[in-house]
């Protein structure tokens, strides 16, 4: 398993769960400092996305980019995959499109986390479900054309009612034609909706492609009271070799944040 920070570049998601903000050069070039193998960027869209300078920056530092956001086309243009309105979803279907292309040219997976939107308006979850599984088979083959996977994060209560759970976004992949589309399994939403985070994940088993490596409070491993060592035991015996993605409030700055993660990340590891 490999060490990975989030860099946020959307100032509408300010208050939100990301260590790094708003300048790309300083995250990469601290991250590196730290240890970390890769970062996570959460672009405000792919045309945004200074790309030879986030090229030029995982090169000078020996990084890799883990993963891609696409939640800014809900925060910033109020997309969504799954919103009643057709032109809206196509919208939302070409953002996270442009996304996966970006993200693909660095070998890295695009995450849907809120891009797959809410129920509401007195339409069935099944339809929710029936608009969500035609965009995930639409959009993965996309990613598969970059050699690589499309994400699909289950969201806590509080974010969404279509994918909730662990049993909701295996259930949602088996219904898929795409063989693409794994998991990303964020501890924090898991803590939350999930009866027990290990045995999620074991059952989960190869569908786990990405982890967001959070404590029970959102705050860096080891800030929270989160039992960690039965999580890294559960994601050992299901054979996951991907990122922990530091996915957590920048508290009580960045720099702590990040320090504390990789500390804590190193100690899960060594035992
Ligand atoms: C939001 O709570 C979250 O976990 C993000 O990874 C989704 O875009
Ligand atoms: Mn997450």
């Amino acid at each position: 398993m490999r060490s990975a920070v989030t860099i946020s570049l959307v100032p509408e998601a300010s208050g939100g769960p990301f260590v790094f903000w708003h300048d790309l050069a300083a995250g990469c070039a601290k991250a590196a400092e730290l240890g970390f193998d890769a970062v996570e960027v959460f672009p405000r869209s792919a045309a945004e996305l200074d790309v030879s300078l986030l090229r030029s920056c995982l090169d000078r530092h020996g990084l890799k980019l883990a993963a891609m956001g696409t939640g800014a086309g809900w925060v910033v243009q109020k997309l969504r995959l799954t919103d009643h309105d057709a032109a809206v979803r196509q919208r939302a279907r070409a953002f996270i499109r442009e996304i996966i292309d970006v993200a693909g040219t660095f070998g890295a997976p695009a995450i849907i986390g809120s891009m797959q939107g809410r129920i509401d308006g007195g339409i069935s979850h099944e339809q929710h479900l029936v608009w969500l599984s035609e965009a995930l088979d639409e959009l993965a083959p996309r990613a598969a054309d970059h050699g690589t996977v499309l994400l699909i994060e289950p969201l806590n209560r509080y974010e969404t009612n279509l994918i909730n759970s662990v049993p909701d976004g295996v259930k949602l992949i088996g219904s898929l034609k795409a063989k693409n589309v794994k998991l990303l399994c964020d501890l924090f939403h898991m803590n939350i909706e999930e009866p027990d985070i290990a045995s999620g994940l074991s059952e989960a088993g190869s569908h786990v492609g990405h982890v967001h490596f959070a404590d029970s409070n959102r705050r860096a491993v080891g800030f929270g009271h989160t039992p960690m060592s039965p999580i890294i035991g559960a994601l050992r015996r299901i054979g996951y070799d991907g990122y922990l993605s530091a996915e957590v409030l920048p508290l009580p700055d960045s720099n702590e944040a990040a320090r504390q993660t990789i500390a804590s990340y190193k100690s899960c590891l060594s035992s």
